[in-house]
């Protein structure tokens, strides 16, 4: 009896396990453009056109692999519209009785699978390397599911970075050395960049014209789009920026989207680079010594680390995650996130480079987007759909993790031990934006005064019941309780006027 194999636009790797199960002779891979995942959110275009480029050159290798591929484009007459009707319809055509899928990364098509009117059988995602099973096994009885705890067991369960049971270089963490500020002048190399072909142009011509309203610009368009060009992606990458990425991990420069980060997020999560891979070609950088231990350290824990635990916390807490609001803010999201204007340097450089380039590097998605959010009260869920529209490497499984729970607390600490939350004075130590700001970051109160500056304290004093016993912020309440009263009232009533600001609309 054949059978569909379903491939989605996030899993375009050769060894994905509903390709392994399938049989080339006998089944049918359905891949599909539809209107209904490119518009759960109106995902910036980049992103569309990168993954929908790179489906249809994956498309195109498994044909010549030997694959018969039932493939729909966006505006092909029949096309059904969504994934579901797509297997439907192909299965009709086919007289395929059953579908075969690798778990998509998301709670909403897992169960549109699961519901679907035709048999359909979903296999692990085994491109991870922890299993649920795994990750609820390590989780289980823990008091707080720490990050650092897990990423050893994933250090040894890989054998990368190790001497044998040992960490290499004598220590798990190497993160102490991966804070320093950007010097006064670095240039940066970048990211690889490739001109568009002539399917990516087409895709091109495609987003343009039927999401070319979504927020963010489409040209110049220069992401690799298939798994060679990814690769060259990932040599550049280690080449060039890898042995400074742990020493300027956290700094931030006007005018240097990328700095000396990896940009290979998109590719990973879409399949076209494994994360294993990626990791062994930053170690074989240490091995040859082109690369320093705190650089290798630091980034293979952000994947072997960070990325699997945070996909671990997404399939262990269950679908109503990314809907939580423990510390119930309401606020709608500000214009100045859809590139509306703002007097705030930070906000507009990290806007800016999102509209411009579907990238912000993670400091800036952390201290400076998610910080204003949390600090103003903006409603977790518009934040986290903000997210997942305008980054290219969004998919819930990562972006609802690190938004709703690292970034805002609103899973009430499922992630975090203490939210992020800064004044100005961590943005000023750690860039240069607020050498070009209207406002004053040493400026506490009042008139031009820094907005991150009033309204962090207005942040504690509101969620005062919530935070205040926990031992890693006794000191910021200790700060706060030691000013005196009226300074107090002078910071609220300045925090509150912006908040104001931000209801009624006006320009911050
Ligand atoms: P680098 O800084 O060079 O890091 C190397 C790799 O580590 C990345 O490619 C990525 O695969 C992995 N990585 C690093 N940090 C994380 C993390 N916290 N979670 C998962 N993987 C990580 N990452 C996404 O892939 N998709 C998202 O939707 C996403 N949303 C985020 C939202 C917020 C509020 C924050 C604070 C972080 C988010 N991240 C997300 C994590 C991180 O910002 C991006 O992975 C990183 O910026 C990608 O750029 P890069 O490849 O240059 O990463
Ligand atoms: C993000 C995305 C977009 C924009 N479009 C498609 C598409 O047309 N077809 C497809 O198969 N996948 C697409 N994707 C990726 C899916 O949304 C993704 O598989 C789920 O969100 C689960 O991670
Ligand atoms: Fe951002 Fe405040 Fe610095 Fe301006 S002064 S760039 S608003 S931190």
């Amino acid at each position: 009896m054949s059978r569909l194999v379903l491939v989605l636009g996030d899993q375009l790797s050769e060894g994905l396990s509903a390709l392994r199960e399938g049989c080339k002779d006998r089944d049918t891979v359905v891949m599909a453009e539809v209107v209904e995942e490119a518009t759960y959110v109106r995902h910036h275009p980049k992103k569309i056109a990168l993954i929908f480029a790179a489906m249809r050159k994956f498309a195109a290798a498994l044909e010549n692999d030997g694959w018969t591929v039932a493939y729909t484009q966006l505006d092909d007459t029949d096309n059904a519209g969504s994934i579901v009707g797509e297997l439907l319809r192909r299965a009709e055509q086919t007289a395929a009785e059953s579908v075969i899928c690798t778990e998509p990364g998301e709670w909403r098509l897992i169960n549109k699978l699961t519901h679907a009117p035709i048999k359909t059988r979903i296999l692990p995602d085994d491109r991870f390397l922890a299993t649920h099973a795994e990750f609820e096994g390590w989780a289980k009885g823990r008091k707080s599911l720490r990050m650092e705890y897990f990423y050893r067991e994933m250090r040894r369960k890989t054998g990368l970075l190790m001497d044998g049971d040992n960490p290499a270089g004598g220590q798990w963490n190497f993160d102490h050395d991966n804070r320093k500020p950007a010097p006064g002048s670095i240039a940066p190399e970048g990211p690889l960049t490739f001109e568009p072909d002539n399917v990516t142009g087409d895709v091109l011509a495609l987003v343009e014209a039927q999401f070319g309203d979504h927020f963010g610009t489409l040209r110049p368009f220069t992401f690799a789009t298939t798994r060679a060009q990814a690769l060259d992606a990932l040599a550049h990458f280690v080449k060039h920026s890898l042995p400074t990425f742990g020493d300027y991990q956290d700094a931030m420069v006007t005018g240097e989207p990328f700095m000396f980060h990896a940009i290979l997020s998109p590719y990973i999560n879409m399949g076209l680079l494994g994360s294993m891979e990626v990791c062994e070609a930053a170690q074989e950088a240490y091995d040859n010594g082109d690369a320093p231990i705190n650089a290798v350290e630091g980034f293979i824990r952000q994947i072997i680390g960070w990325r699997e635990y945070v996909r671990g916390i997404y399939f262990l807490e269950g679908p109503d995650y990314a809907s939580r609001n423990v510390l119930k803010q309401k606020r709608d999201l500000p214009a100045m996130y859809w590139g509306g204007e703002t007097d705030m340097a930070c906000m507009e450089a990290a806007v800016g480079q999102t509209q411009e380039h579907a990238y912000a590097h993670h400091i800036q998605r952390l201290m400076v987007t998610g910080n204003f959010a949390l600090l103003a009260g903006i409603d977790p869920q518009q934040v986290s759909e903000w997210y997942l529209e305008v980054y290219a490497d969004a998919y819930e499984w990562v972006e609802a993790p690190n938004v709703v729970g690292m970034s805002q607390f609103a899973d009430g600490g499922v992630i975090a031990s203490k939210p992020y939350v800064s004044s100005g004075s961590y943005i000023n130590r750690m860039s240069d934006y607020c050498k070009g700001c209207a406002y004053s970051v040493t400026k506490k109160t009042g008139e031009g005064s820094c907005p991150f500056n009033t309204l962090y304290w207005h942040f504690l004093d509101r969620h005062r019941d919530r935070f205040s016993d926990n031992p890693r912020m006794g000191n910021m309440y200790a700060t706060w309780d030691r000013m005196d009263e009226e300074k107090r009232e002078t910071v609220l009533s300045d925090a509150q006027a912006v908040l104001s600001k931000l209801d009624a609309g006006e320009v911050v």
